[in-house]
């Protein structure tokens, strides 16, 4: 059985991340960007926080691979946090595989770039296309702490077996050292293409684990695009209205679990789910 690496060549012309084939959008890393809560993370992408504390994202000109800038992610203290795409159009058990080109790691002390041995990087993957980069479902790939390494290396290139027809993307910072100094991370270069070429069966992926009907209810609610016309009538608005969950956000949602049909709604202060047709057993997931 083939073992991955070593990872085999891509078949996108260099600069990869400009292929149109490229399945990754906006894998140079901008120009484009948008604002967030955290600062200004490239179009495409979205930041997500797995330590307490979080860092400053910013696009960035001053540190690239390929054209457009590239992705910065900072603090003067330590961080575990990165950026995520979800990459949709994905053919259920066809191999895939991404690749990080550039990932610099350095600190600054005021000054150049300082190349330290307490900044790692990884990527990461969520076959069934979850953005929950604390699920123990993301796949990742092995830590790189060596801050001399930034450019094409096996640690930051991964294949995996698509599960559903999305799949999310994880590039993953996380500093170590708090002391002083301002820690510094940057990503640019994210390529992926299918690899019919490499067969399901020789890559070995661990199973994703098995939802709990809170959790399908919790995930088919961060699907919904609020704000939709509202049954007001039904069993799981009076059922929110007497748990004091305040305002709607979106109509009922239907989604499967084990094959049995359930309905779920969001509201202000929770999530309220029930099978359909057990309308006396309205469950809620408080926020
Ligand atoms: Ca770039």
């Amino acid at each position: 059985m083939p073992t991955f690496p070593p990872f085999p060549r891509f078949n996108l012309d260099d600069p990869c991340a400009q292929d149109p084939d490229n399945l990754i959008k906006n894998g140079t890393m901008g120009p484009a960007h948008h604002d967030t809560p955290f600062g200004t993370v490239v179009d495409n992408w979205e930041p997500f926080v797995i330590s307490a504390n979080a860092p400053q994202f910013r696009w960035v000109d001053n540190e690239a691979i390929d054209p457009g800038g590239s992705q910065q992610i900072f603090s003067g203290d330590t961080f575990d946090a990165g950026v995520m795409q979800t990459v949709k159009k994905l053919q259920p058990n066809m191999v895939y595989m991404i690749r990080l080109g550039y990932s610099l790691a350095a600190k600054s002390f005021g000054g150049p770039n300082v190349r330290v041995q307490t900044i790692g990087r990884k990527i990461g993957v969520d076959v069934n296309g979850g953005t929950d980069a604390k699920s123990p479902n993301v796949i990742w790939g092995p830590d790189l702490f060596d801050g001399k390494a930034a450019l094409n290396r096996p640690e930051m290139q991964m294949v995996f077996v698509a599960k559903a027809n999305q799949a999310t993307i994880f590039l993953r910072a996380m500093v170590k050292d708090g002391g002083e100094g301002e820690n510094r991370v940057w990503f640019d270069a994210i390529c992926m293409e299918a690899r019919p070429d490499i067969s399901p069966s020789d890559v070995q992926q661990p199973a994703p684990i098995e939802q709990t009907l809170e959790q399908a209810a919790q995930a088919r609610a961060d699907a919904a695009k609020p704000w939709m016309p509202v049954n007001n009538t039904a069993a799981l608005w009076l059922a929110a209205k007497a748990m004091g969950l305040q305002d709607q956000q979106t109509d009922e949602l239907s989604f499967t679990y084990k094959g049995e049909n359930y309905l779920c709604q969001v509201f202000n202060f929770g999530i309220v789910y029930c099978k359909v047709g057990d309308f006396g057993n309205v469950k809620v997931i408080r926020k």
